[in-house]
């Protein structure tokens, strides 16, 4: 038996747990992930400090081995698929917070892209705080943006994406809100590991979200923004 058979999550002290938790989502071990995030649960952590901590930090090093070569997208997709085990469990708790109703976003991972991890915590984050999310998966084109825009009516666009070739394309969208006169009708924020606050400014969204806490700050002050301007013009 390897020393891996004998490890029984739940006699491991937080710091202990936390370390092979990362090790586990390395491993794509879901269901180890998910013993354990409903160990943390019992022990009373945080459910946004599990996602950050074990979950979103284990991601970090798998990104780190994948850009170099280590890991490969066959693991890189297990330790995704355990991510999303735990998330699973935690999206209730971080849905159902009584928060109250703040406004809506429709969000979106953009064409050619197929990440969907950050985003799903953004929304998550997002329904925890009390915004609607009207949630359009991945590798979306222009037209399914504005399609969703034109239905849902929302407050917000929220645009995700992953890859230096496709955060280009969240241009391509705004420039068509503008062509269309429809721009400054949606407050437009964009996140994704590969942007920043400049590349933001320059394909001409209201804000760049580093993550998912931000997003919801943001949000929050822009959706204020706009209700205060409402008031004012009445
Ligand atoms: Co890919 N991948 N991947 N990948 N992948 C990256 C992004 C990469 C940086 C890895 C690396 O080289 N280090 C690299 C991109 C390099 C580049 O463009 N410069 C890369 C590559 C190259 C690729 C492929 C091209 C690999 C290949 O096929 N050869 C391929 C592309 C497929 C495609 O999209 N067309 C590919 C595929 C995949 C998998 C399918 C295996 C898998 C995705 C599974 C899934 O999402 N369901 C995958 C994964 C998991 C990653 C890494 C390892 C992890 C991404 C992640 O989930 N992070 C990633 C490395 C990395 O980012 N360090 C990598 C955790 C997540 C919580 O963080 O997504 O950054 P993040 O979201 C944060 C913030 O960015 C922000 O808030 C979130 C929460 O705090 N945020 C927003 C994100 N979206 C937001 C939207 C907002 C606001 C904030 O709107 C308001």
């Amino acid at each position: 038996m390897s020393d891996e058979e004998d490890i029984i999550l739940s006699e491991l002290n937080d710091e202990d747990l936390v370390a092979q938790m990362m090790d586990d989502l390395y491993d794509g071990m879901k269901e180890e992930i998910e013993e354990s995030v409903q160990i943390l649960l019992e022990r009373g952590w945080e459910p946004y400090n599990i996602l950050t901590e074990p979950l979103v930090g284990g991601m970090t090093i798998v990104g780190k081995d994948f850009r170099d070569g280590i890991l490969f997208v066959p693991e890189v997709l297990l330790a995704a698929n355990a991510m999303k085990g735990g998330m699973a469990i935690l999206k209730p708790l971080l849905v159902e917070t009584g928060a109250p109703r703040m406004g809506k976003m429709v969000i979106g991972t953009v064409k050619g892209d197929i990440h969907d991890i950050g985003k799903n915590l953004v929304s998550m984050m997002m329904e925890g705080a009390g915004f609607e999310v009207v949630d359009l998966g991945i590798n979306n084109d222009v037209e399914a943006y504005l399609a969703a825009l034109g239905t849902e009516e929302p407050d917000i666009l929220g645009m995700s994406a992953l890859l230096t070739t496709t955060m280009p394309y969240m241009k391509v969208v705004i420039d068509t809100l503008a062509e269309k006169g429809l721009r400054d009708d949606y407050i437009v924020l964009v996140g994704g590991a590969p942007l920043n606050e400049e590349f933001g400014k320059a394909i001409g969204a209201d804000a760049y979200c580093r993550d998912a806490a931000v997003a919801v700050e943001t949000a929050k002050s822009f959706v204020a923004r706009k209700h205060n301007q409402g008031v004012a013009k009445a």
